[in-house]
């Protein structure tokens, strides 16, 4: 009988046992976008043109490998990335092509590196790179276990001291 109730106090003391299991359980399992899976190898042609690249947007995971390949059309355009050690110059009707890996999340411009017009200040592109998802679950699970042995230690401190009392 008080074993029985010792064992239903338990239960009732150790609802968030059950939160954090389920928590972990649904950060485990929720499924990610194909592509967040993983860092991945991933190819860019970009056009330059008076006065744009095309495309102009360029959406990618930290910890991709990045290759860019510009490509210009008219005359001789370049392509560095704020933030980013990199540059790309092309010929006219020629392309140049390097890799980088998108180390660093945020959103970065990349511009014309090359004077190519009285429109070339506007010659503007954004790359967008997003958080590694399977990092960031990483980190939540790695958080809500130090939070869970956290808990689990107050407890049993807890139940130490009502049964000596
Ligand atoms: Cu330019």
């Amino acid at each position: 009988m008080k074993s029985d109730s010792v064992l239903k106090n338990l239960v009732k003391k150790n609802w968030w046992i059950s939160l954090i299991v389920l928590l972990a359980l649904l950060i485990i399992f929720i499924p990610l976008p194909q592509s967040q899976n993983d860092a991945a190898d991933r190819h860019f042609q970009v056009e330059a043109s008076m006065f744009q690249f095309i495309p102009g947007r360029i959406q990618v995971n930290q910890g991709d490998r990045i290759t860019l390949e510009l490509i210009s059309t008219d005359v001789v355009h370049g392509l560095s990335i704020d933030g980013y050690d990199f540059e790309l110059i092309a010929d006219p009707g020629q392309s140049q092509t390097a890799t980088f890996i998108a180390n660093k999340t945020g959103v970065f411009r990349f511009r014309c590196s090359i004077a190519c017009g009285n429109m070339h200040p506007f010659m503007i592109g954004k790359l967008q790179v997003g958080p590694n998802w399977v990092l960031v679950r990483g980190i939540i699970l790695g958080v809500l276990a130090v939070f869970a042995a956290f808990l689990s230690f107050r407890q049993s401190s807890h139940i130490q001291k009502s049964t000596v009392s």
